[in-house]
């Protein structure tokens, strides 16, 4: 049974040594890091190529139309046999050494899929300031009702190569966990793990009005589905019951 580690990257180049030495770092046994780069150009691709022959390093590189977060993280999970991921991002935000944790349940047969979680107890996010704190727990809270989970929008996972494949194929947006929980619901054991999380210290954040409106968009399509589901059996009714 192999792990493989996701990397989705968009111009990430001063952080690419330390998280791979960090991964390294962990012991924790895995078969690959397969880095998926976006068109970055600020020289993330050849300091990815300069690892691959010492380490357990893989480079896929996308130019295309088909740009975005959750394709390279699919494009990844595509690419590798592995039988199960941890998809991480790049800028060090997200701490390799909780990657057992993350990975136990799976491997126990307990979970499908294992969030790291700022929001359940001995989860944090030290140094925030208070407006990014409240827009992340806003959104984290809406997301609640759909998923179950407290942390919907981290980007810190370990999936069942099925699960991933199945339930985030179709997802086109940055918050892929929030994505596959509500497409997965009913049929994924979904656990979250405490995370702390870290700032990201090099590099900008590629979070974007544009994505937070992506964001809205899947949230209020998914509010709209479970609304129908309570409405149609209702409807239903009274035809099943003439047909007995
Ligand atoms: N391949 C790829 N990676 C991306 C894209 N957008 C962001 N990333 C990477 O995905 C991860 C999450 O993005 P980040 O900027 O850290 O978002 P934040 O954590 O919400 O601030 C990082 O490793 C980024 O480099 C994209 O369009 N394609
Ligand atoms: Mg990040």
């Amino acid at each position: 049974m192999l792990t493989a580690i996701i990397v989705p990257t968009l111009e990430e180049v001063d952080n690419i040594v330390p998280l791979v030495k960090q991964i390294e770092h962990t012991k924790v046994p895995f078969s690959e890091i397969i880095f998926v780069d976006d068109g970055s150009t600020d020289g993330t691709r050849d300091k990815i190529r300069g690892l691959t022959l010492a380490h357990r390093v893989r480079l896929i590189e996308r130019d295309g139309a088909e740009r975005g977060l959750a394709g390279a993280i699919i494009a990844g999970a595509n690419a590798s046999t592995a039988d199960f991921f941890v998809v991480m991002d790049a800028d060090l935000s997200h701490p390799p050494e909780e990657i057992p944790a993350l990975l136990q349940p799976i491997l126990a047969n307990e979970a499908d899929l294992v969030v790291g979680s700022r929001y359940i107890p001995g989860g944090a996010t030290p140094g925030w300031p208070i407006w990014r704190r409240l827009l992340s727990r806003i959104a984290s809270g809406v997301a609640y009702p759909l998923t179950g989970v407290h942390d919907a929008m981290g980007g810190f996972f370990a999936i069942r190569r099925e699960c991933l494949l199945r339930f985030a194929n179709e997802a086109a947006g940055f918050k892929i966990v929030f994505e596959t929980i509500v497409r997965g619901r009913g049929s994924l054991r979904v656990r979250e793990v405490p995370i702390v999380f870290r700032n990201r210290e090099r590099g900008a954040s590629k979070m974007s009005l544009a994505q937070a409106m992506r964001f809205a968009i899947a949230w209020s399509r998914a509010i709209g589905r479970r609304v129908m589901e309570r409405k149609t059996p209702a409807r239903q009714l009274p035809a099943e019951k003439s047909g007995t």
